[in-house]
């Protein structure tokens, strides 16, 4: 019954008994990844209480439009994310899943966040695919222009300010309050010397990174490239034994669309989020496990 999926603080013992039973016994696991497993590490997520959306929406910012009408407005509020992700350590939940992908070759992880902390806790570079790009990468603005690379530099341009730009986009002010910044002081393409750098992440409304993608569909088709490539062949996919979703809403898409996949290829699914609803599930179906209350906390006991 419901009772025995949800749990309200600790997992109850037959729960997490018959979670680590499954995951002993999982080869290929899928992870997908959401700005809640960081949240304990203090960077706020976008969508629940606290998150970006107090003050901008990452919708308004996070789009190629909004750095055309202002990118010293969208600089301003990369590097206000930059200092705070790399100012932010990575939280025992990081780490106990960089662990469990050492022991299990067969694991995936998918991960939405930007923040870079997976990698800081040790997380297997082979098995973790960031589709939405990372705050320490930067990219030529002209997408024809191939330049990216590296950049950690906090501020990225001395003369920006780290702190959160102004809350309100439209009005006159938030321009002004970055005025003190031209935009020919904000970093430029060393390559092609005439374009603006960008942010490396994946701003709403531009595809995911074929080449991500395609590592993420040939896993998902049993690890044959070739054959995941040719999207319109149907090839099914190879089962999954378990998914973890761990602190995502679920409303981004593609990256969401993950779950329902993963549960067509067999896998059982596991939930880790603050609340049941915005997991993307109002109730788990019965052979699921929804564990309730902060990651940083469960992720551990759950894995360990
Ligand atoms: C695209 C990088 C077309 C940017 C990000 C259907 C198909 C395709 C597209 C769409 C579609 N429907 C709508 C779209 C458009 C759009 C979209 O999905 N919009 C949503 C908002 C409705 N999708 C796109 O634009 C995508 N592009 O498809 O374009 C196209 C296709 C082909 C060719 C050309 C064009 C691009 C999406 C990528 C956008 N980029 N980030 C940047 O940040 O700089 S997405 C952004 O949201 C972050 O990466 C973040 O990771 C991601 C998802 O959010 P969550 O991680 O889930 O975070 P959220 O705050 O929402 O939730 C936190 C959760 O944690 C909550 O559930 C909360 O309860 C829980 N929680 C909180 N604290 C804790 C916790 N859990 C555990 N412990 C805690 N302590």
């Amino acid at each position: 019954d419901e009772a025995q999926n949800i749990n309200h603080d600790l997992p109850s013992r037959e729960m997490l008994a018959s979670f680590t039973a499954h995951l002993r016994s999982s080869k290929r696991i899928l992870v997908l990844i959401g700005a809640g497993l960081s949240a304990s590490s203090g960077i706020p997520t976008y969508r629940s209480a606290g998150g970006f959306s107090r003050t901008f929406s990452d919708q308004q910012l996070a789009t190629k439009g909004a750095f055309e009408d202002d990118p010293i407005l969208v600089w301003q509020f990369y590097n206000y994310r930059r200092s705070q992700a790399k100012a932010a350590l990575p939280n025992p939940a990081h780490h106990a899943l960089a662990e469990l992908a050492a022991k299990k070759p067969g694991l995936l992880s998918v991960n939405q966040n930007v923040d870079g902390l997976c990698q800081r806790a040790g997380h297997p570079s082979e098995q973790i695919i960031n589709l939405h790009g990372s705050l320490f990468r930067v990219r030529c603005f002209d997408d024809a222009c191939d330049y990216e690379e590296e950049n950690y530099n906090i501020p990225i341009i001395p003369q920006l300010p780290v702190t959160e730009p102004p809350g309100v986009l439209d009005s006159a002010d938030s321009r002004s309050a970055t005025s003190g910044v031209s935009i020919d002081e904000l970093p430029h393409c060393p390559k092609c010397r005439v374009n603006l750098l960008r942010p490396a992440t994946v701003w709403f409304g531009e595809g995911l990174p074929e080449a991500k993608v395609n590592h993420l569909n040939g896993w998902l088709c049993g690890g044959d490239l070739e054959t995941s490539v040719d999207a319109n062949s149907a090839v099914q996919d190879k089962k999954v034994d378990l998914m973890l979703v761990i602190g995502t809403s679920a409303t981004v898409w593609p990256a969401a669309g993950y779950i329902g996949r993963a549960r067509k290829a067999g896998a059982r699914l596991a939930f880790f989020n603050m609340e049941a609803k915005s997991a993307g599930v109002s109730r788990p179906e019965e052979d699921e496990w929804m564990f309730l209350g902060d990651a940083a906390e469960l992720v551990p006991k759950a894995l360990e």
